[in-house]
């Protein structure tokens, strides 16, 4: 089949497998496929973005992805800009997202030669599902290598049609009986990264402690704030007798810490590419869960009051600090919202000041937790805003996550753009790890060399650069800054001190023993 016969039957498959947005980077020999993509557009098939940068494109269609629950293809001609799309599809492959790359090659022939921009772009991204065949998509996370022979550009009668019937979205039904978990032993729910409502409404069933994650979706209704402060100093801790997980929980050591008990019983819903921890016999997985009843003993009313009590010390001790910023984006998210949080600190600060949201508002609050990178985020989120309408949408980042990622703002002039406000907590550096074993006063002659890393870069002239919005908005006036609507994409910088973040979570820590103290 000729090349542009090729893009045509791609095309159509794409569109089959219900994918409405796809992103291209430019090139050559992928040129019958992006004359295609655009076709589809005019012809009301798909929305297509285009970005110069593949790693970029690629974290953009991750967010699109997470964003839709629709598979995203992203398009690149061969060679090096195949492998620009590694660490967005790594993170694709561990979070379970369906993206699509789509690479161009030179037919095997000239494989092994000298022949320009030519290298084995076959199962380049190892684990990543591999085809070279357009009846092979699966319609999950994937790679499909395809050899583009001249002509490369043709005539073409594309035979497109808005929108093709068959529609797929992320994830299908759940299929099969629910593991039913008796009441009985002291059991505790958590909710990694993307356990969703399940968690929730199991938690909400059985009345038990819910421990969830910012980007687990189940954040809401009765969630406990503290919980990781609870699991360390609270004594409810060391009377759990069950642990149930749902989702991917990769955020605190203390939750690592309670998966990996082996002296209770642990339920995880899913397999062990989702437990962080090696399973031992004590673990189980299972497809789904249901409660068997109800816990009517006080243990719920136990948490919960322990949980009020620690927020209120952290409410107190953290005024004043990076913390506000988290405590004004979690506030400022309204319902029908999305909430992109890039890691490191901003995900860990949320994690311990933000309120659950009330049951049914239908806000999103999303991060890239399976390999939890730095890079992409802004595209990530950018993609999230684009893929799924949102009543506000909100990215919020660390000033490393935004500078790691800032050609994520290389977009050009007839893009689709979202409204998308974008938080930089600029503290110039990692602050993440003066919380870590890194931290400690005994490392502090290599701290800043090679673990804060500061770069002095200057944000706003950046920002310039991209003409993006920019405006550096102290802590207080935030929340008002967060409340304004802007059409667009626009930056504002909070400065924040980095300085005192570990004697204050060490003084956080102690304050909620004594509180907690019986
Ligand atoms: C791609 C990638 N490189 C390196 C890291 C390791 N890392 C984790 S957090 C961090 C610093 C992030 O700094 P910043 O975005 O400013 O956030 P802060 O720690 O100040 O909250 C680094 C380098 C990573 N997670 N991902």
């Amino acid at each position: 089949m000729s090349a542009s016969g090729d893009a045509r039957r791609l095309i159509h498959s794409l569109a089959a497998l219900g994918v409405r947005d796809a992103v291209l980077s430019p090139g050559s020999r992928s040129g019958p496929l992006a004359v295609g993509l655009l076709a589809a557009e005019r012809a009301g098939v798909l929305r297509l973005h285009v970005r110069v940068d593949e790693r970029e494109a690629a974290f953009l269609a991750l967010g699109l992805a997470k964003g839709s629950h629709r598979l995203v293809p992203v398009v690149t001609t061969s060679g090096t800009a195949v492998a620009n799309l590694h660490p967005a599809m790594l993170e694709a492959l561990h979070a379970d997202v369906p993206v699509l790359a789509v690479t161009a090659d030179r037919p095997a022939r000239l494989r092994g030669t000298g022949a320009n921009q030519t290298t084995d772009q076959r199962e380049i991204f190892p684990g990543v599902p591999f085809t070279d065949r357009v009846d092979e998509l699966s319609g999950r996370v994937q790679h499909l290598n395809l050899e583009l022979d001249e002509p490369l550009l043709e005539p073409v009668e594309w035979g497109f049609e808005p929108h093709g019937p068959p529609d797929r979205t992320m994830r299908g039904e759940e299929h099969g009986e629910p593991h039913v978990l008796d009441i009985g032993p002291r059991t505790v729910v958590v909710a990694g990264d993307d356990a969703r409502q399940p968690a929730r409404v199991l938690a909400r069933d059985a009345r038990w402690p819910l421990l969830a994650e910012p980007s687990s979706g189940s954040r809401n209704g009765e969630a406990l704030v503290t919980y990781r402060q609870l699991l360390v100093h609270s004594p409810l801790a060391s009377r759990i007798e069950r642990v149930v997980s749902l989702g991917h929980a990769t955020l605190t050591r203390p939750v690592a810490r309670l998966l990996a008990r082996t002296d209770v019983p642990v339920v995880h819903v899913g397999t062990q590419a989702t437990f962080p921890v090696p399973a031992g016999p004590n673990v189980t997985f299972v497809d789904r869960v249901a409660a068997g009843g109800v816990d009517e003993s006080s243990w719920l009313d136990e948490w919960l009051a322990d949980d009020a009590l620690a927020t209120a010390v952290v409410d107190d001790l953290t005024v004043g600090t990076p913390y506000d910023v988290a405590r004004a984006v979690n506030a400022a998210v309204p319902p029908g919202g999305l909430l992109f949080v890039g890691s490191s600190s901003p995900v860990r600060d949320l994690d311990l000041v933000a309120r659950p949201y009330p049951v049914g508002g239908k806000r999103l609050i999303i991060a890239n937790r399976g390999l939890a990178g730095i890079d992409g985020v802004l595209s990530s989120a950018i993609g999230a805003a684009l893929g799924r309408p949102s009543s506000r949408a909100i990215a919020y980042v660390g000033d490393l996550t935004f500078l790691h990622g800032s050609n994520g703002l290389l977009i050009g002039p007839g893009e689709p753009r979202p409204d998308l406000t974008v938080v930089v907590a600029s503290d110039d550096g990692g602050s993440i790890f003066t919380t870590l074993e890194q931290g400690a006063p005994d490392f502090a002659a290599s701290f800043e060399r090679v673990f804060a890393t500061p770069t002095g870069a200057d944000i706003g002239t950046l920002c310039r650069g991209y003409g993006v919005p920019h405006r550096l908005v102290d802590v207080a006036a935030l929340p008002a800054a967060l409340a304004e609507d802007v059409p667009g994409i626009r930056v504002l910088e909070v400065p924040v001190d980095r300085t005192g973040r570990r004697e204050l979570d060490a003084r956080i820590g102690a304050s909620i023993r004594a509180v907690l103290d019986r």
